[in-house]
């Protein structure tokens, strides 16, 4: 490289309600290859979660940094605040350049807020290229996968370059990421090992990797987590692929080589419940796999067939039954609330998560329990006219990105935690479908009340039940009450 180097920003947007206890591996992915191509980064992570920032403590960090070019990631329930955040990065001087899952969905979209250019797809393939273009040190015209407004406010968009060799991509710069903003790398790092995933979901909105599984080999995967736990002393690893266990042989290898190298770290991954069974599950937990994530999402097998969900409710039942006789933590993840279910449909999901309790620690009844209408997916299309939810990220009522307000009743903070999707109402669901949801949501969290000793999980329950009986007759009463309990509120 002739040119001197460019310093360029790197960002994640804030959330309100959900932490980073890891640095964003996309954002460390994008960084190594620019460092890779001689330039210098530098990691503005605002949920950061020992160092959390609202987007004008963003605007002062980056201002400080000098950059010369910003690049931003767009998750779709943080776009309002992102395009804010483009406001005030604007005064800066530095093109902006977008990129992410939803800049990937709908590339026009940053363009008329406020950015100056957006990469289509995985970054990898082209950042350095696209930094270099915006800086003036290329044409635009040359990035694959870049979608400019050119004069007259025209949207020019070049076709998508071929997809990256994994195994070809330099690791994660996790060197960028403050130690003192994360909870210890010790601890956790993600690691990608495979992108895209061929089953289709009508509300999935993991398109950004497409529908064929690409994978790093064994021998790549093995070997940044043996360096990430002699450098860094890693012990556990989490795996952010969307299905890990899609190509079978790829994964025994991986398991045959961490065995061979005296299993240096624990391990968590998400995978389709189509892809294991009892013979991988043992081979997984004897290479240190400690937890498996599954999208079970529903207990009807009406709505697994229209979701078009690539597996059977009996097989659902099968794999935590193995995943826990073979020594791992299954964790389970429901949808509720499809358009078309009701009530008994909703409690088949609930005979479900019955079924599975004695096999399951902790259900997860936290933001995304709820449909959340992504753009993109096939929920969207089908019922963003019916229900008027078109272009929803960008209007403020169904901004869910929202902690519970205080003047929430006890009962519904500690239920939904720090979400505010029914609030969001997408799906104007009925009083009876309100009712079932809250219903199977108490099972939740009762059920995850379980490990606590028995008189504080007395006191809970005595508690929430409580909140709700005070605030259907006296509402006022309960805020007085339960004031109090601000903290845990929160929690
Ligand atoms: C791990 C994870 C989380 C963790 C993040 C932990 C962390 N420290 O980063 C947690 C649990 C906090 C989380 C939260 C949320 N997540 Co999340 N998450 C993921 C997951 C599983 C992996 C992310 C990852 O590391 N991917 C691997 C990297 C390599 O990919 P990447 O980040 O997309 O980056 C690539 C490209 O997008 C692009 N790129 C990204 N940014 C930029 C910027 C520029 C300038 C350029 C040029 C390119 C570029 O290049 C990168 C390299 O190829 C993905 C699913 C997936 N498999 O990706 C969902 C996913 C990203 N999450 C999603 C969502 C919706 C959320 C939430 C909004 C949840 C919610 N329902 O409200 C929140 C967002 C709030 C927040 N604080 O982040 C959706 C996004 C969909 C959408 N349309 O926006 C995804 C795709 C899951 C899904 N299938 O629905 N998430
Ligand atoms: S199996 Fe998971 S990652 Fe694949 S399409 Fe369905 S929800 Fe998305």
């Amino acid at each position: 490289m002739s040119s001197p180097p460019l310093r360029v920003a790197l960002v994640y947007p804030p959330s309100r309600t959900q932490p980073h206890h890891t640095p964003p591996m996309g954002l460390l992915m994008l960084a190594a290859v620019l460092e890779r191509a001689g330039h210098t980064t530098g990691l503005f992570d605002a949920n950061a979660v020992h160092h959390r920032l609202d987007s004008e403590g963003v605007a002062r960090e980056v201002a400080a940094f000098r950059p010369d070019v910003i690049g931003v990631t767009l998750v779709t329930p943080l776009v309002q605040e992102a395009y804010r955040l483009a406001g005030l990065l604007r005064p800066l001087g530095a093109p902006l350049l977008a990129g992410g899952p939803h800049a990937t969905l709908l590339p026009e979209e940053p363009l008329a807020h406020g950015f100056d250019a957006v990469v289509v797809g995985e970054g990898e393939p082209v950042v350095v290229q696209a930094v270099e273009a915006l800086a003036g040190r290329g044409a635009r015209q040359a990035v694959p996968g870049l979608a400019w407004r050119g004069q007259a406010g025209l949207v020019h968009r070049n076709e998508p370059p071929p997809p990256p060799d994994l195994d070809a991509l330099p690791w994660p710069a996790l060197h960028l990421a403050d130690p003192a903003h994360y909870d210890p790398a010790a601890d956790c790092v993600l690691v990608m090992s495979s992108r895209g995933c061929p089953a289709r979901c009508a509300y999935c909105a993991g398109g950004l990797f497409g529908r064929r599984f690409r994978f790093r080999s064994a021998a790549n995967v093995v070997a940044e987590l043996l360096e990430r736990h002699r450098t860094l002393g890693t012990r556990h690893v989490l795996f952010v692929d969307d299905s890990m266990g899609v190509n079978r042989e790829r994964l025994r290898e991986i398991c045959r080589l961490l065995v061979e190298a005296g299993r240096p770290v624990t391990w968590q991954m998400m995978t389709r419940v189509d892809s294991m069974d009892p013979e991988q599950l043992r081979l997984a937990a004897a290479a240190g796999c400690t937890r498996i994530d599954y999208g079970l999402e529903s207990g009807s097998p009406e709505t697994l067939r229209r979701i078009h969900k690539p597996h059977t409710l009996e097989m659902a039942r099968q794999v935590v039954v193995d995943t826990a006789a073979a020594g791992i933590q299954p964790y389970v993840f429901f949808i509720l609330g499809f358009p078309w279910e009701d009530p008994p449909a909703l409690d088949e999901t609930l005979s479900l998560m019955r079924f599975l309790a004695p096999y399951v620690e902790n259900f997860h009844p936290a933001i995304a329990s709820i449909l959340i209408p992504f753009p993109g997916t096939e929920i969207y299309r089908d019922y963003a006219g019916r229900y008027g939810f078109d272009g929803w990220w960008l209007g403020g009522r169904r901004s869910y990105d929202a902690p519970r307000p205080a003047t929430h009743a006890y009962h519904e903070c500690v239920l939904y935690r720090n979400g505010a999707v029914l609030d969001a109402d997408f799906f104007r669901y009925p009083a009876p479908v309100r009712r079932k949801i809250f219903e199977i949501f108490r099972f939740m969290y009762f059920h995850n009340l379980r490990g606590e000793p028995l008189l504080r999980r007395a006191r809970r329950k005595a508690l929430f039940d409580l909140s709700v009986a005070l605030s259907h007759r006296f509402p006022g009463l309960e805020r007085r009450l339960f004031g109090g309990l601000g903290r845990l509120r929160a929690a």
